[in-house]
């Protein structure tokens, strides 16, 4: 088989890297190693920044965000007794939608369809070389891939982080990790809700009009099945500050619960020759700051632009500076993951207690504060 990028995943950065490059005249095969229906249902992010809306609506892919997303003009931040909205369009003039990864995911997969690209399921054994890829089909045929660029779009499990020789990493490891309910109830609120509690942080997001996704700081290493549903909205109901102000948090049957750890990780260069990384293969950010995915976004915003370049052209100048250009926004949003995360997440010293409620009360009354958190979390314009 021959194409012109050879594409590692079918994450939300593999799908939409196929159809940028199809929508710019550049042909590609994407290799998956689930199922359509596994990648098609992975619950994950819910957020998407303005400009991650923006890209989807200028290539085709707005009209069911439009239609079926919730637009929101900011968040709420809380501690015991407070909480406070901040007015993203007011402080920035940019919003956020809440549209979950799993309706991202089947609009590209529709995408692919449509644009005729081919996608490999449930492939095993993929090796990348400089200019081909192997692999072991869905029918256990061994295939050779030839192609101009290889993207490593495999997230952080994958190979494609391995085939860069002498990168540079950064880890940071967490104390703790997010316990995350799907519930079919009415979210309890209109947007969603940060909470700093003694307890631990606590988040109220949604899905939709009628499902509600909740998340708790629980140490490392909780067993989900360990809570009982009780005992998860007792915890949430104490955190999310239930009965203060009249506000009440409505519980529900309880469809999923997962445990996900928590860490940021950058890997660099995001490019060696042929082969170019972008998404959770490059760079992993804890959720609190709902980033993750909107990098993938704008890591192959740019990824695609260097890529038509390189393979119409044989114009490498954005090839060659594409690690560089991806790297001030993967930092950006790396820093302001950590700081939302070390912020909200308590660690059991008082001093840095006192630490997270001053820096909370200073953003969520000072403008100048506000508007640092609305400008990073609502995103920096693709191109950042
Ligand atoms: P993905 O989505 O992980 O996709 C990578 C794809 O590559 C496939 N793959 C391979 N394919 C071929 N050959 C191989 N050898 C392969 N190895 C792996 C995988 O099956 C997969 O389909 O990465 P991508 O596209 O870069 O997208 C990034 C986002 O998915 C990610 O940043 C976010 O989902 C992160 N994330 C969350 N972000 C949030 O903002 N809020 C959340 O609540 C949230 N929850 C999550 C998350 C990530 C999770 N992961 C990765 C474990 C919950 C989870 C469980
Ligand atoms: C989610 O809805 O899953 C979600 C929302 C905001 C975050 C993280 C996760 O910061």
């Amino acid at each position: 088989m021959r194409t012109q990028v050879a594409i590692i995943g079918a994450g939300p950065a593999g799908l939409l890297l196929s159809h940028l490059l199809a929508q710019g005249g550049v042909e590609s095969v994407v290799l998956e190693t689930r199922s359509e229906e596994y990648v098609a249902a992975r619950i994950r992010a819910g957020i998407l920044e303005h400009s991650s809306v923006e890209l989807l609506e200028s290539v085709g892919l707005g009209d069911r965000i439009r239609a079926e997303g919730d637009h929101h003009r900011g968040i709420y931040l809380q501690w015991p007794g407070e909480r406070h909205h901040l007015d993203f369009v007011d402080l920035v003039g940019r919003s956020v939608w809440v549209y979950g990864q799993t309706e991202v995911q089947k609009d590209l997969i529709k995408a692919r369809a449509a644009d005729g690209q081919e996608i490999h399921y449930e492939v095993t054994e993929v090796e990348l070389h400089d200019d081909h890829v192997t692999f072991t089909d869905k029918s256990g045929q061994s295939q050779r891939l030839d192609a101009t660029a290889i993207a490593g779009c495999d997230g952080s499990f994958g190979p494609s982080r391995q085939a860069v020789p002498a990168a540079e990493t950064y880890e940071k490891v967490y104390p703790y990790s997010w316990f995350g309910i799907l519930a079919d109830v009415a979210p309890s609120t209109d947007e969603l809700i940060y909470a700093w509690h003694p307890n631990g942080f606590a988040l109220h997001s949604m899905r939709s009009a009628t499902v509600s996704r909740l998340y708790l700081q629980v140490p490392n290493g909780t067993d989900p099945q360990s809570w009982s549903d009780d005992r998860i909205w007792d915890e949430l109901a104490t955190r999310l500050g239930h009965g203060q102000n009249g506000w009440k948090l409505t519980p529900g049957p309880i469809t999923d619960k997962s445990v996900l750890p928590m860490r940021s990780y950058v890997q660099t260069p995001m490019r060696h020759h042929n082969l170019f990384l972008a998404g959770d293969a490059a760079h992993i950010v804890p959720p609190t700051g709902a980033k993750g995915l909107n990098l993938a976004i704008a890591d192959v915003a740019l990824l695609s632009k260097a890529l038509i370049a390189k393979v119409k052209e044989g114009d490498e100048r954005l090839a060659d500076r594409y690690s560089d250009d991806a790297q001030r926004r993967v930092w950006r949003c790396t820093h302001f993951s950590w700081w939302m995360t070390t912020m909200l997440h308590t660690s059991g010293d008082p001093f840095d207690a006192q630490l997270q409620l001053s820096q909370l009360k200073w953003v969520a009354n000072s403008e100048a504060g506000a508007t640092g958190l609305a400008e990073n979390y609502a995103g920096l314009p693709i191109g950042y």
